[in-house]
């Protein structure tokens, strides 16, 4: 049996929903990872102080007792965002980072952004403050080919924006192709990688006929974008880092509607650290999970450990919702019915 001690992980990229899908989800992110970065893209979107304050008490009243899960909070730009709002919040430690969406690029973000340009002057500010800015880096242009809209934001958006505002620090989110992989290292970003998107490739959501359990915004590419994202995650380059994007949707409105997201947390880190085994990078673990993060975000890591072993780890089918006692909805965690061969023990001090 192999087992792997590392320090406590984070999760740079995470929806943790609302209302009853949040207090019954958290637990899965709380239970092993120190921190995370909550994505603002909720129903009503987090565009102001006061939202993000009693969104972040809502993650509070949910967690277990006695939880050291320490959410990070995000403010979702719009083309409105009043620039004294976001230095305010991010001076009082009520912002962590800024969300960029463009307009109707994924889940809850038709308020988003819709001409980059229109930002320049909070862009100046955030680059003044040293405040992250997080992209979902994405054309929405119909006519560009959805497998193309990461590849066409790289040239046509953020190409001309790190050229305008070379110190502001970015994060491109959820890379999917090869060609981010090497923007991110030749431009000075950082990058999360999601366990799904090292898993699997275009061809999931067509196996067995339309699958939207494995549809998720970006859509995962061809097999050689998939070959390079594990490659770039398990080369403990500083660059980049663990992001789950899990993004958890009812199964009744996925089954209903095929809404994009992938629920990843209740198995994100035996998802990853299989990849690591598989590339034979157990020793690049660590750096990818607890320490690329921090080190690139200015943050002390955690203090704790975890400790992973070997061994068969079948996942459950479905996550159940309750509310009041009873189950009032499922939702399909990421490798649903297989069997990992991975699990996390616990922690260790
Ligand atoms: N992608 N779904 C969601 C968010 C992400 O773009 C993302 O970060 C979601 O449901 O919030 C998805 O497919
Ligand atoms: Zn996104
Ligand atoms: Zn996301």
């Amino acid at each position: 049996m192999k087992d792997l001690t590392i320090l406590k992980p984070d999760d740079w990229h995470l929806h943790l929903r609302e209302g009853i899908v949040l207090k019954n989800i958290i637990k899965f992110s709380s239970e092993f990872f120190g921190r995370a970065i909550v994505m603002p893209n909720t129903k009503n979107p987090i565009t102001s102080i006061n939202k993000c304050i009693s969104y972040k008490k809502s993650i509070s009243e949910g967690l277990p007792e006695n939880s050291k899960f320490e959410p990070l909070m995000t403010i979702y730009l719009t083309d409105e965002t009043i620039k004294d709002e976001l230095i305010e919040g991010f001076k009082n430690d009520v912002f962590f980072a800024a969300k960029l969406y463009p307009a109707n690029a994924t889940t809850n973000s038709s308020q988003g952004v819709k001409k980059i340009e229109n930002l320049y002057e909070i862009f100046e500010v955030m680059e003044e403050l040293g405040m992250p800015l997080l992209i979902h880096g994405e054309v929405t242009d119909p006519k560009v080919d959805i497998f193309d809209r990461e590849v066409v934001f790289i040239d046509k958006e953020l190409l001309p924006l790190i050229q305008r505002f070379p110190k502001l620090k970015i994060v491109l989110e959820h890379i999917t192709t090869s060609y981010a992989v090497s923007f991110v290292q030749e431009n000075n970003l950082g990058a999360t990688i999601t366990p799904h998107h090292l898993h699997i490739n275009r061809n999931a959501m067509f196996f067995g006929g339309l699958n939207s359990d494995f549809y998720c915004l970006p859509v995962a590419k061809r097999e050689n974008n998939r070959i390079a994202l594990r490659k770039a995650a398990t080369s403990g380059k500083k660059c980049f880092f663990l992001g789950t994007d899990s993004a958890p949707h009812l199964r009744q409105w996925k089954a209903f509607c095929g809404c994009a997201g992938i629920f990843n947390s209740p198995v994100a880190i035996e998802s990853y650290i299989q990849v690591f085994d598989e590339e034979d990078s157990l020793d690049q673990f660590e750096k990818f999970a607890s320490l690329n993060g921090p080190n690139f975000y200015n943050l002390p890591v955690n203090k704790e450990k975890i400790r992973l072993v070997s061994k068969s780890n079948e996942i459950p089918k479905f996550i159940e919702v309750i509310d009041n006692n009873k189950v009032v909805g499922q939702i399909k965690p990421f490798h649903a019915g297989e069997i990992l061969n991975w699990q996390v023990e616990g922690i260790v001090n």
